[in-house]
């Protein structure tokens, strides 16, 4: 696959995917947005690939929309910026929650505007300590989005979410761990070995329950208590009859270490 804007490797059954646009914080134009949809349908169908590692070159993680392409001259008509948003960011924030795997993101530097929500839209986020998050949105008059509104909340409470969203301060990866809204925070060059070894250590694990677990954390933000019973059921049934439960209790009987395959 030929990348201009992003890096993908492949190995040890994590796709690791780097944002590379150093230069203006690895922020999106189209052809990362392009590039980026590709690589991810790739990724979705390559059975072997069991972990999805997120991270960017450079400074930045992500600055969100390149607003060089947003700059437009007096009196010419304004982008529709709700194409943008249903073309671009909303299938990514989609796909991002849906891929049959977990997704790490390796924030290794400012994430702003639809940058700082994409990282929020991963499983599990580690972020190195020079790091930060900014709503950047209302200095430039839109609205969070890239799911920012219904992800921000319910990470941190309503009180924190809207004054970050409405003073577009800049965060520090320390207050964001500290406030529950990522993982943790690990020393800046830490970051990338603790990332590829928690992501590989996903990655060996029972995928298929991730998945399902996935599914079951996605149904409970509207279900009630007894809806997600139901579901929580049904999802187990599914469990039960993987391949990775039945190793998992054989190992656990022979007190021996599990072979997860992920199916
Ligand atoms: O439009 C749609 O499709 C709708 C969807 C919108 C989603 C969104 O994400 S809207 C929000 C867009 N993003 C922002 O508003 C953030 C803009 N950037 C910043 O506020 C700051 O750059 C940061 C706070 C992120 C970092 O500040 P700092 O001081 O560390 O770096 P800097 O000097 O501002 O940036 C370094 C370079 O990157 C600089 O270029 P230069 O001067 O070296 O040539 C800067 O212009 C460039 N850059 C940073 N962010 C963007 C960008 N260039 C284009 N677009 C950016 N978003």
């Amino acid at each position: 696959m030929n990348l201009n804007t992003l890096s993908l490797t492949v190995e040890h059954g994590v796709a690791q995917l780097t944002l590379d646009r150093p230069d203006r914080l690895n922020s999106f134009n189209d052809e990362m947005h392009n590039e980026l949809r590709q690589a991810l349908k790739m990724i979705k169908r390559d059975s072997e690939i069991r972990c999805l590692l997120l991270t960017g070159n450079g400074r930045g993680f992500c600055a969100g929309q390149d607003l060089g392409d947003r700059n437009v001259t007096p009196g010419s008509e304004a982008p529709d910026l709700g194409a943008s948003i249903e073309n671009n960011y909303n299938p990514l924030i989609r796909t991002l929650r849906t891929l049959p795997f977990p997704v790490v993101c390796a924030v290794n530097g400012v994430a702003a505007g639809a940058g700082a929500n994409i990282a929020l839209a991963c499983d599990i986020v580690l972020a190195a300590r020079s790091a930060s998050f900014i709503q950047a949105f209302s200095k430039i008059g839109l609205i969070p989005d890239s799911g920012g509104t219904w992800l921000l909340p319910r990470l941190i409470g309503d009180a924190r979410a809207r004054a970050l969203m409405m003073l577009g301060e800049k965060l520090p990866a320390e207050q964001a761990e500290a406030w529950g809204m990522i993982w943790r925070c690990v020393d800046d060059e830490a970051l990338m070995d603790e990332a590829l070894t928690l992501a590989r250590q996903l990655a060996s694990q029972p995928t298929r329950g991730f998945e399902l677990t996935r599914r079951a954390l996605a149904a409970s933000s509207t279900n009630t208590l007894d809806q997600q019973l139901d579901l929580e059921r049904d999802l187990q049934r599914l469990a039960g009859r993987s391949e990775d439960y039945r190793e998992g209790v054989a190992a656990f009987m022979e007190k021996r270490s599990p072979q997860f395959k992920g199916k």
